[in-house]
């Protein structure tokens, strides 16, 4: 147990601060030694630590800090309450570290973004724009190819080092993952991907230009149960269409998820594959096609 001294120091705060953010925060609630003195606890110095932390190197206010620890302690996306600017500012950090090549400061923003926002917040508000962001750049010539690989393999690799950390609940179908030969676009099949995983499924990411004919032998193997399909070029749309009709009939036990632009002309038929677009209709139309 420290005093309010001692915590001061350990923490950078003056005394007289703790003392106004306890009564208007509630933040930390110290117990009182024999004498009436405030004691306070390791979780007590963790708190104001973190808060100072958020304060200083984000810039925010006390008022900003203390929403953002209550987020984080209810475990909830930062959602409402985290304000657009504070995306719109890291994601202008991140996007200039990546185009400067510089792997330890692009990391230091991803690991502070993860620290501030809920992990699916981080995936849909900064690194997908990102990487949109940095694909207009490569197509109109404002960057090079090779600082378009290094930006996208960064953000590809940090989205795969979570889908480790998730918990997994080995009662949901095994999932295959996987954007047909040809298709390179890979963030929307990551997004989703990770969207499983969060839900407990175990996933095979096989990501980008993956040949179909070489998956069927994987999902007996492997006891797959959901295959997810990824495609933005409409072009490729009917040799894939044809390999999910006939592999559909012949496995009526496999569900297949179709998702992206390439999949938007698709036939009649197909159509109940097909996945919304909008990550915020995910959660409905899961329920609807897993446990109709
Ligand atoms: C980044 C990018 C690239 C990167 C891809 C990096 C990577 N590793 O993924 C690189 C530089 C490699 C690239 C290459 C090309 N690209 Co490009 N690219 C883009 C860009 C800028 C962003 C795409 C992206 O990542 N979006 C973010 C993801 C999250 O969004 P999304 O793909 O739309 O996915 C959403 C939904 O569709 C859904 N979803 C997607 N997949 C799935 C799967 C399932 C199962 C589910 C449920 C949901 C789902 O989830 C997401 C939710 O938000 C877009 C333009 C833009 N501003 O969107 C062009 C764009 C997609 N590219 C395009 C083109 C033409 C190309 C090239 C042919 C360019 C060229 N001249 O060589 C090559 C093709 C490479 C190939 N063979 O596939 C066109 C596609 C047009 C079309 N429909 O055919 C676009 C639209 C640009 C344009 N203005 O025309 N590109």
């Amino acid at each position: 147990m420290y005093s309010i001294r001692k915590a001061s120091q350990l923490v950078g705060i003056p005394a007289v601060t703790i003392r106004a953010w306890e009564n208007r925060y509630q933040l930390t609630a110290p117990v009182r030694s024999t004498g009436g003195h405030r004691l306070y606890r390791d979780a007590d110095i963790e708190t104001l630590r973190w808060i100072k932390q958020q304060m200083d190197s984000c810039n925010l206010k006390i008022s900003e800090a203390v929403t953002l620890y209550r987020d984080k302690q209810a475990n909830k996306p930062a959602g409402a309450s985290s304000p657009p600017g504070r995306f719109i500012n890291l994601s202008e950090q991140l996007y200039r570290e990546l185009v400067d090549l510089n792997t330890v400061q692009a990391n230091e923003v991803i690991d502070l973004c993860f620290s501030l926002f809920h992990h699916e917040e981080v995936f849909h508000h900064i690194l997908t724009p990102v990487l949109r962001q940095i694909g207009t750049a490569w197509e109109n010539g404002v960057i090079s190819v090779a600082q378009e690989h290094f930006a996208s393999q960064m953000i590809i690799q940090r989205c795969t080092q979570f889908m480790r950390i998730l918990p997994l609940n080995p009662h949901l179908p095994r999932v295959v993952a996987l954007c047909p030969e040809g298709e390179h676009h890979q963030m929307g099949l990551m997004l989703f991907s990770l969207f499983l995983r969060n839900k407990g499924h175990d996933v095979i990411y096989l990501g980008p230009d993956t040949p179909l004919k070489d998956i069927t032998g994987l999902i007996r193997v492997k006891n797959i149960g959901i295959v997810a399909i990824s495609l933005n070029n409409p072009l490729l749309a009917v040799s894939v269409e044809k390999w999910i009709s006939e592999y559909r009939l012949a496995n009526p036990e496999l569900t297949i998820i179709a998702g992206g632009d390439g999949f938007q002309g698709c036939s009649a038929n197909l159509s109940p594959l097909v996945c919304p677009p909008g990550p915020s209709e995910w959660d409905n139309w899961y329920s609807l096609l897993l446990y109709r």
